[in-house]
């Protein structure tokens, strides 16, 4: 067949109003779709995450079939299959002569360079499609971010409720304000009467796939077993209704709660199906806004979950764009340090951190706090280096892409752009911890302890990571009580912290990761 447009699909615009298909003609254009190993393996992606969208990507394809389109759809193991997009596209090309081959703009600025210099190498012009799934576009956001010294995520989120209308009366923020997460900070129990999860049992071409990964990434890490995602639009629908029915009324109050025995807690694990297309993020946070309007469930958690998708994920997205290529390279503390072997084996005694480690090797999940505050807020303590930390938060969690991934890392975690995105570094010592979870109740460290070897590591790293970057850190305003605080220390309790910590750090050293 010769087509009019080749339409090139990648595996994160699984979206049936994705623009590039927006005027297709079945009998005139052409879809390709391909799986290719250079993106899987350009970072070691989670087994489960490639998984999940090579599946996803199957089924997307058979769709488009029933929808009548010509789909060249070209599986990992095709004989002739080149393992790049560049490649893909090329053959396709010979086999469709396209007179334009049109794509929405991609996900992360590696592909973006790719597809602009495709301009230069194939016969036929490329047309590149702004993706219009996001609310602000990336012009929008660099016009909001012009001339601001620093960037607040409030008063962008602000911006985003008054376009969208969600959760507004009129000119003002349903319930007299914009934020209701004072209300969200409480630690959580164990909820023995709470909904069970519903996953989805893997079909056919799920198994097929789960096969193919199976034996072609084996040395990634992370488990693939118990598979439950979803692969398609309509099962992705029905793991959201569950949510808003099951999980959303508690989502706000239990929003910052870690609990051993409940990875997932009121979270809506969501994050998958919204980035690589198969809920649309607006369409979401609309159908959450009803049920709040209908009484079931309440303000604080509506307004707390419609936040994190209109303002945080838009606002990283944004972020990503504007500072992009130079972003990934930040590293405003210097933080040098290798990542630690257990960041990947979870073989460490530091209970919360094997937790976590753990819970994403199997789940290739885990939720905000613990991405934050736990295995984030340890590599901030311990001066790893953010783009170590940056390649496993990209490798690790089945809703991975750089540019969300990347501004969250070297951002909010590691404050590696020195405060362009947040305000202060998300430092904390073992009180947060024990204060938000139950993990130190069964640690071998003691978390009351502040110094020497049976202390919970976390409190003399805290004050060693103040203490180590005082020159750059103290005169961050949010910071003042805490370096008030040290220096009202005596200088040998100063000591101790810096000697428990260094003898920490020097054991860390011994074992970093050769992974
Ligand atoms: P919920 O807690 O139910 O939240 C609802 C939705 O809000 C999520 O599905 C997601 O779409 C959005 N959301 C929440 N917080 C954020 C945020 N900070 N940035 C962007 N969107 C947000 N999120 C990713 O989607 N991909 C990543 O690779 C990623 N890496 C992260 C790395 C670190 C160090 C940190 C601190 C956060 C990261 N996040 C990332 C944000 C957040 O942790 C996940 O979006 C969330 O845990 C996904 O689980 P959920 O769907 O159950 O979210
Ligand atoms: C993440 C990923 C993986 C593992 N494999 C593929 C693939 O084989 N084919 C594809 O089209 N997309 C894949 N993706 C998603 C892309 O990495 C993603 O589309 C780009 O990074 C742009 O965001
Ligand atoms: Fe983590 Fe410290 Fe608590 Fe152990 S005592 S679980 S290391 S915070």
């Amino acid at each position: 067949m010769k087509a009019r447009h080749l339409i090139f699909i990648l595996g994160d615009q699984l979206s049936a109003g994705i623009s590039s298909l927006e005027g297709a003609d079945p009998k005139r254009d052409a879809v390709l779709m391909c799986e290719v190993t250079e993106e899987a393996t350009y970072v070691r992606h989670h087994p489960k995450k490639i998984a999940f969208i090579f599946s996803a990507m199957r089924h997307f394809a058979e769709d488009l079939r029933q929808k009548g389109f010509t789909v060249d759809y070209q599986r990992l193991d095709a004989p002739g299959n080149t393992g790049s997009f560049t490649g893909e596209l090329q053959r396709a090309i010979t086999r469709f002569e396209p007179q334009t081959v049109r794509i929405t703009e991609p996900g992360e600025w590696r592909v973006l360079q790719m597809i602009e210099a495709w301009a230069g190498m194939l016969p036929c012009p490329v047309d590149i499609l702004e993706d219009t799934r996001f609310l602000c576009s990336r012009s929008e956001f660099a016009a909001w971010a012009k001339n601001r010294q620093q960037l607040r995520m409030e008063f962008f989120y602000r911006d985003m409720r008054r376009k969208t209308g969600l959760l507004m009366r009129g000119d003002d923020p349903e319930g007299g304000r914009w934020n209701f997460d004072a209300e969200n900070r409480k630690p959580a129990s164990p909820d023995l009467f709470a909904p069970k999860r519903q996953g989805v049992a893997p079909d056919d071409m799920t198994k097929e796939v789960l096969d193919l990964v199976g034996r072609r990434f084996k040395a990634h890490f992370g488990s693939l077993a118990n598979f439950n995602f979803a692969v398609t639009a309509k099962d992705a629908d029905i793991l959201l209704e569950n949510f808003i029915a099951d999980q959303l009324a508690t989502f706000g109050e239990r929003q910052d709660a870690m609990l051993s025995s409940d990875p997932f807690l009121s979270h809506s694990l969501l994050s998958f199906y919204i980035n690589a297309g198969l809920l649309d993020p607006l369409d979401v946070c609309r159908r959450v806004e009803t049920a709040y309007l209908a009484g079931n469930a309440p303000l604080n958690s509506a307004e707390g979950f419609i936040r994190q998708i209109i303002g945080w994920r838009e606002y990283m997205r944004g972020v990503y764009w504007l500072k992009m290529p130079d972003y990934r390279e930040a590293n405003f503390l210097d933080a040098e340090r290798p990542l630690p072997d257990f960041y990947w084996t979870g073989e460490t005694d530091m209970n919360c951190v094997r937790t976590v480690v753990s819970e994403t090797r199997d789940n290739a999940y885990a939720h905000h706090i613990q991405r934050l505050m736990i295995t984030g807020n340890f590599a901030l303590l311990a001066g790893i280096r953010p783009q170590a930390v940056h390649e496993w938060y990209l490798e690790g969690y089945a809703d991975a892409y750089e540019w969300v991934e990347l501004p969250n890392v070297i951002g909010m975690s590691q404050f590696a752009d020195g405060g362009f995105l947040g305000s202060k570094p998300y430092a904390a010592g073992g009180n947060y911890i024990h204060r938000m979870s139950d993990y130190c109740a069964t640690c071998r460290y003691d978390v009351k302890k502040k110094t020497g070897e049976k202390a919970c590591p976390f409190n003399a790293l805290y004050w060693d990571f103040l203490d180590r970057n005082s020159g750059k850190l103290k005169r961050n305003q949010r910071l003042g009580p805490v370096y008030a605080a040290w220096s009202k220390m005596t200088e040998a309790q100063r000591n101790d912290y810096r000697h428990s910590a260094a003898a920490f750090l020097a054991k860390l050293d011994s074992a970093v990761s050769t992974y």
